[in-house]
């Protein structure tokens, strides 16, 4: 059975990227938490004998270990292509790998500001002039899917997709720090929080007790 090593569900955005990409397709694996930054050493070099990278997520597949979250989508969507995690035609596969690629690269100034908490009370935060461009960006990018896909479904291309699982993470950021919502880019906040596998990360990420002090200053 396939192999996902994840952090703390209440922080690792993007251990929740994989994992839903595996969930929300009903595809069978096994979790293996290492609680991140805890400072204790077993616990990294539990990740490190995972992978050399030292960080989170990573799938086991046999003898193959994949260490990056959209490598794994990528992974994932070649090995079960039944699953559609990448669209159908072309031009939206390649503007889906697009997005996914500006999503993993890029707001780092809105990830630095505003870090994935589950269990932190829901507050706003004054953002930098940088982070408030990363908001509106982000959201042009739903708006914009909506657009064009928005008649075939409630996800950015639809059905969901690879795409959902790496812009699922931001959706936590905007609630947590009551980042505001253009109408135009509501629906897929509210396709995304609907669907069971957001909720059972969500509910498992709220239920975790370890709390990490540099995490909780914001
Ligand atoms: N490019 C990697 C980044 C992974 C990453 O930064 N993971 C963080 C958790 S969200 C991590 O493992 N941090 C542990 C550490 O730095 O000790 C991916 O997308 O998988």
């Amino acid at each position: 059975m396939l192999k996902l090593v994840i952090g703390n569900k209440n922080y690792s955005s993007w251990s929740m990227r994989p994992w839903l990409a595996l969930r929300a397709n009903n595809i069978p694996f096994e979790e293996i938490f290492i609680p991140l930054y805890t400072d204790v050493k077993a616990d990294k070099d539990r990740i490190l004998s995972f992978s050399r990278s030292g960080k989170v997520p990573s799938l086991i597949d046999g003898d193959i270990t994949v260490w990056d979250s959209l490598a794994i989508i990528e992974y994932l969507a070649e090995k079960y292509p039944e699953t559609r995690l990448w669209p159908q035609d072309r031009a939206s596969r390649t503007h889906a790998r697009c997005i996914s690629a500006e999503m993993h690269s890029g707001f780092m100034p809105l990830r630095n500001e505003c870090g994935m908490n589950l269990h932190r009370p829901i507050r706003a935060i004054p953002l930098s002039d940088d982070a408030r461009a990363n908001v509106a960006r982000i959201q042009e990018i739903w708006a914009d899917c909506y657009a064009r896909h928005g008649k075939q479904g409630p996800f950015l291309f639809g059905a969901f997709s690879g795409a959902d699982a790496m812009f699922a993470p931001v959706v936590h950021r905007f609630r947590t720090y009551a980042i505001p919502v253009k109408p135009e880019a509501q629906a897929y906040v509210d396709a995304i929080t609907s669907l069971p596998a957001f909720q059972e990360w969500t509910r498992d990420g709220l239920a975790e007790a370890l709390v990490i002090e540099r995490f909780e200053t914001v």
